[in-house]
């Protein structure tokens, strides 16, 4: 048994002693030296004075101090989520989502299993049964915070997976997901976003391809009995709140900052299902949601039970719940303005982007007014608009795909134009390499937009970073936007692949560095040893059940509290480990030489894996993690004895 000594030291004056100074000083953080609020005080303190004296740039993040922003960078179809410093553009962790991950045990750990399966359909865990059980690939393209009143209350992040129907909740007090859900009824999510005010709330998800309803390989070829799908999933319980059938597809989605209104890009009015059938009218649409329309029609009983979800109508012309206003052909990016009154839609195939007022959707559905009616300008910028974000300022920041730029215009501007003045609402053209997606500004998506930083995300960088082979990196570019004139300050090479990214202030996301006990996230682990009368912070023990196995261990640097246990060929052995350093940044690891098994386990946190015990021999398991002078002497043996 181990006892957890001297848990109040801090990983400095653990690691400051002997030769592991020496060995170690460069990996102390001097965070650990500093509160993590006492840390940002005076990173922020810095990089005013910085800007005020002019002494050095803005961008400039010297080493030891800390970044203003976090941001939140999707993995694309590596399935992750990066945290990246801004304006550094330093990374600075990743969150495994929907991908594994071999130095957490993301998809391996029974905790992480658990998220990962228990939001599956039956069908999907039917059609798993043989294949591990979990989708080892996704396909994150829109990571967006919960917010309150209008701005991020630093609970949550929610992410698609493109690849395969999934909506994931991140916790950030943790940086740890703790749900995903797979959307019964649809065919993909693309779109992600969530309800702005009062709060999130919903989060609205848009089925961008429609298939047969319900899909059971009886139809092919009959475009009618296609449908594209829009849900709201309750963003607290992580349950499908209700579901809506449309006309044409949905690609990109936001809301309002009334909490009336959600409104979805269509690209696909045709219903078609060849490039050519999707390109065949000249016109697309704008999928517009009434929301306490929908809620009233759930309320009433109307639409359809659809595995286990209220699927409600939403087709046809003069819905109640739904609206379609025409924009020009193939629209993608749609993106609500700080002001809380005008949305952009971007014409991606037309070089215009179509300016809406918000406000004039009530008298839309009270069908005082036509769809277009609700359109206020609608400027020309240049070719392939995709993405647009605001400076708070009342500028719009638009990436042209096609001519590789970032275009900044002037909402009112663009309006005067729209009713016949003589006036130019672009403002700058700057050349980003090469080709963006998706950008955003500094808060730029809350009502408190501040209009310091742009990031472009550009999906090709050639020519900009040393060769590495045909498999190149994106770009993601900094921004200062600050002045009247876009700078740009900081390129960053990325991998695989930066769909969208969300700058948010550091103050507005507050992590803990020491798991709390009695978290959730390993309840069950907690709740087995209860059953086992185990007191995971001071017992190491082996609990023999039958043929199942659990093996109690804690860990203390540099030990773990068993030096070695055994198990019998053909046992289903499960692996609890508990750290009981109360430490920060001391996380320990438990690898398993031989059999593939590898977790991290933080401090404070307990980790478990199950694995059936197949080889017989001597199998050394070591802490994986840098956690102590003596990390490499922190191992034990295994021995699983010939069946
Ligand atoms: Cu434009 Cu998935 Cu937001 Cu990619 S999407 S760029
Ligand atoms: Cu414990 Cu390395």
């Amino acid at each position: 048994m181990t006892k957890d000594t001297d848990h109040r030291l801090n990983r400095r004056q653990l690691l400051g002693s002997g030769m592991a100074v020496a060995a170690t000083a460069g990996t102390v953080a001097p965070r650990a030296l500093l509160g993590a609020g006492a840390g940002l005080a005076a990173a922020g303190i810095a990089g005013q004075a910085a800007a005020q004296t002019g002494e050095r740039p803005a961008y400039e993040v010297a080493p030891g101090e800390l970044d203003e922003y976090y941001t939140l960078v999707s993995g694309g179809h590596s399935g992750e989520v990066r945290i990246v410093g801004l304006p550094s553009m330093r990374e600075l962790i990743r969150v495994p989502i929907f991908n594994r991950e071999s130095a957490t045990g993301w998809g391996q750990t029974n905790e992480s299993l658990k998220v990962l399966t228990e939001g599956l359909t039956p069908e999907t865990r039917a059609f798993l049964k043989d294949k591990g059980g979990i989708y080892t690939n996704g396909d994150a393209h829109h990571p967006h915070p919960s917010f309150t009143d209008g701005t991020y209350d630093g609970r949550y992040f929610f992410i698609n997976d493109k690849a395969n129907t999934r909506v994931a909740r991140v916790r950030l007090d943790v940086m740890r997901c703790d749900k995903i859900i797979e959307l019964p009824n649809q065919h993909t999510v693309h779109g992600l976003r969530v309800q702005k005010y009062p709060r999130t709330g919903y989060v609205f998800a848009n089925g961008e391809d429609g298939v047969p309803l319900p899909n059971d390989g009886s139809v092919l070829d009959d475009p009618k009995q296609y449908f594209s799908i829009f849900s709201a999933i309750d963003g607290d319980t992580m349950q499908v709140a209700w579901q809506i059938k449309v006309d044409g597809n949905l690609d990109n989605v936001d809301a309002d900052y009334q909490g009336k209104y959600a409104f979805a890009t269509c690209y696909n009015s045709e219903g078609g299902v060849t490039l050519e059938e999707t390109m065949e009218k000249d016109q697309d649409w704008l999928t517009v949601f009434n929301i306490h329309a929908i809620e009233a029609a759930v309320k009433a009983g109307e639409g359809e039970e659809r595995g286990g979800v209220r699927v409600l109508d939403g087709t046809g012309d003069k819905n109640k719940l739904v609206r379609y206003i025409p924009v020009a052909n193939g629209p993608h990016g749609i993106n609500t303005a700080p002001d809380g009154i005008h949305i952009v839609a971007n014409g991606k195939l037309s070089p215009t982007v179509t300016v809406f007022d918000v406000r004039k959707f009530d008298d839309l559905f009270a069908d005082k007014i036509g769809g277009r009616d609700c359109v206020v300008a609608e400027p020309e910028l240049g070719l392939g608009p995709l993405h647009t974000a605001y400076d708070g300022r009342g500028n719009a920041y638009t990436t042209l795909f096609i001519d590789s730029q970032i275009c900044k215009w002037n909402i009112e501007d663009a309006i005067r134009a729209y009713n016949g003045e003589q006036v130019d609402p672009i403002r700058q053209k700057l050349d980003v390499h090469y080709q963006p997606g998706h950008n955003h500004t500094s808060m730029g998506q809350t009502k408190e937009a501040d209009g310091k930083w742009l990031i472009s995300l550009n999906k090709f960088s050639k020519d900009r970073f040393l060769n590495v082979g045909p498999l190149k990196p994106e770009c993601d570019q900094l921004i200062d936007i600050s002045g009247d004139e876009m700078k740009i300050v900081h390129d960053n090479p990325t991998f695989a692949e930066p769909h969208d990214a969300t700058i948010v202030h550091a103050s507005k996301i507050n992590p803990v560095s020491i798991w709390d006990r009695a978290d959730p996230f390993f309840a069950d682990a907690v709740e087995q040893a209860k059953k086992d009368d185990i007191d995971l912070m001071t017992d190491s023990e082996v609990i023999r059940d039958g043929n199942k196995v659990r093996v109690y261990m804690t860990s203390s640097a540099p030990a773990f509290g068993l030096e070695s246990f055994t198990v019998k060929q053909g046992d289903e052995v499960t692996v609890y480990v508990t750290n009981i350093d109360e430490v920060e940044d001391l996380t320990h690891g438990f690898s398993i030489i031989n059999y593939g098994i590898n977790m991290e386990v933080a401090p404070q946190a307990t980790a478990s894996v199950t694995f059936k015990a197949d080889r017989p021999g001597v199998y050394w398991y070591y802490c994986s993690w840098f956690c102590h002078a003596m990390h490499m002497e922190m191992k034990g043996r295994m021995l699983v004895e010939p069946a």
